[in-house]
This record gives C-alpha cells, sequence and structure tokens, in this order.
C-alpha cells in the first residue's frame, strides 16, 4: 500500500497525466507479491540483464518490483546472437519468457584441422565429456548413449583434470532419466567407494534437462567417478549430457575424459545400425517426366495425422512408374526413426495400387532438395496419384516442398484409409513422377517368366535413393 501511494504520488509529481495514474489504480487490485518473471534461454547458461541491469545467468525465476509492467530482457551466450526483448509483466502472476539462440557462425579457419579423427563421435562417450552442450531434453547427438537402448546394464567412467575434494555430483540426464542405480568414487590408491545410495539431492530443470544432483561425503579427494545405469530398468537410451564434480567450495569441474560400457557411436558394428545412403536412384533413360512443379519452393509443410497426394495424366502409350521425385527434408531429432515412410500409388478414386516403402533415415536433415526414389515399375491408369505419409509428429516428420506458382492446383490433402481433400489454397506439393513404356518396364524387370505378379515378386524392391541438386534434371 505504501508502495501505491508513493508511485500514485510520483506519477501525479512528474504530471504523468491519467494514464499513469490508472496504472496506480491497477497496482492496488492486485497483491504485487506473487509477480515473477521467469527467464529460460535454449540454450540455457545465457547471462540475463533486466532493464540493462546484470542479473545472473539462465533459466532463472525474477522478482518483479511491484508495479513494474514491462521489461526488458537482454540474453547474451559465448557464441550465439545476444537477444532482446519487451516484455508485458502479468501482476500477480509468473510471467514466461523464452528466448531461443542462434548460434554465431563460427569464422572460418583456413588451416585444416591438427586431428580431424579427433572429432567426437555423436553419442560417443566423449559427449559427456566438457560442460553440458545438449540444447534441451531429447535424443541429441551432443549428450553419450549406450548401444542398445535396453539390452544390458551399462557404465560411464568420468575422469577429471584435477583432483579434488568432492561435495557433489551433478549429472545432466537429457533424454529418459531415471537409470542411475550406483555412483562410485575412486580413492587415490584406485580403489572404488560407493558413495551411498544414489538419491538425488535436488533436481533441476534446464531445458527440460533434468539435473541430478548426488551428495558426496567421502574424506579423500577425487579424480575419477563412475555411475552405473541400470539401463533395462527406464526404457529407451538413457543419455547423458555431462557430469559435473562440485569441489567443497562449490566450484563445478567438468570431465575431461570418459569411458563407457557401450556407445551408440559403435553402431556400425552391431544391429542397431541406422542403414546407410542407399546407392543412387537413376531416372531411366527415355523416361517421361510428369511435373506441375518448377524446382523452386516458395514453401513447405507437414502433417501430422494426414499426409500429401498429387494428380498426374499419363500419356496413352507410357504406362509404368519407374521412379518418383519428392523436394523433401526431414526434421526432429537428429537420430532417423527407425521406420518406413510411404508412397502410394492411387487411383482416380484414392484405391490404392501399390503401397511402396522406403525407410526414414532416406531423407535428411537440412535445406529441401529432391530425393529420387526407385520404384519397381507399377503399371498406373491414365489418371492416378502419388501420395505420400510419412506418420509426422512432433519429434520426427518430413517437410515437402509446395509451389505457389501454378495455375491449377492438383494437389490433396489426406491418407489412403481416411480419404482425401483438396488443397484450396492454389499451391502443388513438389513431386514428380517418371514413367516408361511397356518396352522399357520389360526390360528393366528381371528376367522371370509368368505374369506381372510374378516378375514383381521376384524384384527386389530395396528403394534406392538420389539426391539431385535441383536443376540437374
Ligand atoms: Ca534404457
Ligand atoms: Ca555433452
Amino acid at each position: 500500500m505504501k508502495n501505491t501511494i508513493l508511485l500514485t504520488a510520483c506519477c501525479l509529481l512528474l504530471g504523468l497525466g491519467r494514464t499513469s495514474v490508472l496504472v496506480a489504480q491497477q497496482v492496488q487490485k492486485f497483491p504485487e507479491r506473487s509477480t515473477r518473471l521467469y527467464v529460460r534461454t535454449i540454450p540455457p547458461g545465457a547471462d540475463i540483464k533486466l532493464d540493462g541491469q546484470s542479473r545472473g545467468t539462465s533459466d532463472r525465476l525474477f522478482k518483479v518490483p511491484p508495479g513494474v509492467r514491462k521489461m526488458t530482457v537482454e540474453v547474451e551466450l559465448d557464441g550465439h546472437y545476444p537477444k532482446r526483448q519487451e516484455v508485458e509483466i502479468r501482476g500477480g502472476r509468473i510471467t514466461r519468457v523464452e528466448l531461443e539462440l542462434e548460434e554465431q557462425p563460427q569464422p572460418v579457419v583456413s588451416q585444416p584441422p591438427v586431428n580431424p579423427f579427433k572429432e567426437p563421435a555423436d553419442w560417443g562417450a566423449d559427449q559427456v565429456t566438457g560442460q553440458p552442450d545438449t540444447p534441451r531434453a531429447g535424443d541429441y547427438r551432443t549428450a553419450w548413449a549406450s548401444l542398445t537402448p535396453d539390452g544390458q546394464q551399462e557404465w560411464l567412467v568420468l575422469e577429471y583434470r584435477e583432483t579434488v575434494k568432492p561435495a557433489e555430483i551433478q549429472v545432466y540426464e537429457s533424454y529418459n532419466p531415471g537409470a542411475i542405480s550406483k555412483i562410485t568414487v575412486f580413492d587415490p590408491g584406485g580403489k572404488e567407494v560407493e558413495i551411498g545410495k544414489p538419491s538425488p539431492k535436488g533436481i533441476a530443470i534446464a531445458g527440460g534437462i533434468v539435473v541430478s544432483k548426488f551428495p558426496v561425503k567421502v574424506d579423500f579427494p577425487v579424480r575419477r567417478v563412475k555411475l552405473y545405469l541400470d539401463s533395462p530398468k527406464i526404457k529407451g537410451w538413457n543419455e547423458i549430457d555431462a557430469v559435473g564434480l562440485v569441489d567443497a567450495q562449490g566450484k563445478t569441474h567438468w570431465a575431461a575424459k570418459a569411458e563407457a560400457s557401450s556407445t551408440f557411436a559403435d553402431r556400425s558394428s552391431g544391429r542397431y545400425a541406422v542403414a546407410p545412403p542407399p546407392p543412387e536412384a537413376k531416372i531411366p533413360e527415355g523416361a517421361v517426366k510428369l511435373s506441375h512443379v518448377d524446382d523452386t519452393a516458395d514453401g513447405k509443410r507437414s502433417f501430422g495425422g494426414s499426409g500429401q497426394a498429387v494428380l498426374f495424366d499419363r500419356p496413352a502409350e507410357t504406362k509404368h512408374v519407374a521412379a518418383i521425385q519428392i523436394f523433401a527434408s526431414r526434421y526432429g531429432y537428429p537420430r532417423p526413426p527407425n521406420e518406413d515412410f510411404h508412397v502410394y500409388l492411387l487411383d482416380q478414386d484414392h484405391k490404392v495400387i501399390k503401397d511402396l516403402t522406403y525407410p526414414y533415415s532416406m531423407i535428411e536433415r537440412g535445406a529441401e532438395r529432391w530425393y529420387t526414389l526407385a520404384v519397381p515399375s507399377v503399371e498406373v491408369p491414365e489418371k492416378f496419384h502419388v501420395a505420400l505419409s510419412f506418420n509426422a509428429h512432433r519429434t520426427k516428420g518430413v517437410y515437402v516442398g509446395i509451389d505457389e506458382g501454378v495455375e491449377e492446383t492438383h494437389s490433396l490433402i489426406g491418407l489412403p484409409d481416411r480419404g482425401y481433400k483438396p488443397v484450396t489454397e492454389g499451391y502443388d506439393w513438389m513431386v514428380r513422377v517418371y514413367l516408361v513404356s511397356d518396352a522399357q518396364a520389360i526390360k528393366s524387370e528381371p528376367a522371370v517368366g509368368g505374369d506381372d505378379e510374378d516378375a514383381l515378386a521376384g524384384f527386389d524392391p530395396a528403394p534406392i535413393l538420389a539426391r539431385n541438386r535441383p536443376a540437374s534434371i
């Protein structure tokens, strides 16, 4: 109340007029005790300034002085562009602001790297060394992951640059947390000593990442720490981004070296291998190209629970689809999902003629480009659709480019089992078809007798992929 009177008095004194008095009245209405501002950044750890004053690092909750309705939030983090935002403060509540920081391009170094083989492998044990660098909770290559999601008991040994008197171990569990079953430290003689039941003292959340804090009460200095993970118990990859060793003075040390029971970086030897990119698909010589679009995307779209389709009219004499091209890019977690996407050939009434599958790992993240999918020669009616289904959701999906410069749209949205609706916004999906004649189709099929079905049964439908730069066709 005192503040309110003071504020009102100030406003009147400064002659700010009616608006300011209104603000003062609102102040009276809300008890200001619970007005707070929560600043979160991706990645965390950015320096925060509120109205020009340094206030520590993100993520953090701040008290907002009574009556303040607007604040300028500035955040700065090494290697990123700084950001600044005006924030409307809601009285009596927590106002949340989240700022995603864009990485600054690193200066180009003209000399070759000293040892190119020193690059830490994705999901390798080295990913757990150094400061946390995984932007948020999820399956990111900047954290260590075991070879299998739940195949065995796992462990991690961390070695630090200095020997310290430990007070706490902080584990940044960036994906499927909760698997740590035991923690040990090594005494100067190399003996392994359990630090007691690993019940985390406090759990902090940074970008959704669980930071488990385990108190350590040993009377000897420590340089090595071992974490045991009951991976089968907590489903999925139990990924760890970093392990901090906090000394008695409160300083956090980050691991300099790490070793693990297994790592996803060794996947090439395991049965969890991600399919290597298949060889390039070749568009058969003399194939007829059907396309409603040019090589420039005006946008891109992905649908959760739906898909894209395009209607084509083929020439009378060229009946067999030999290849399909899509202008696309994958999004979501860096590791492609271990599943196939579908490309359907539909007749005019959306009835499925052929269901073709291709591994998700074919489509790369990054800029959209043309991908060529081989088709084991499928005869189609004069009017037919090419339909796509990526079973997309928040963590995985494929964007398909759209071309807005079309005179007439041939595109639809839907799925074979749910039906299709035409696109009404005057664009076409960037999908193309390559057709061959009877003679060419027979030539390309394996020498198997019998009718068409038999010939197709003998054909290895392993899809083939090519990345073509636009305009290379
Ligand atoms: Ca697991
Ligand atoms: Ca890391």
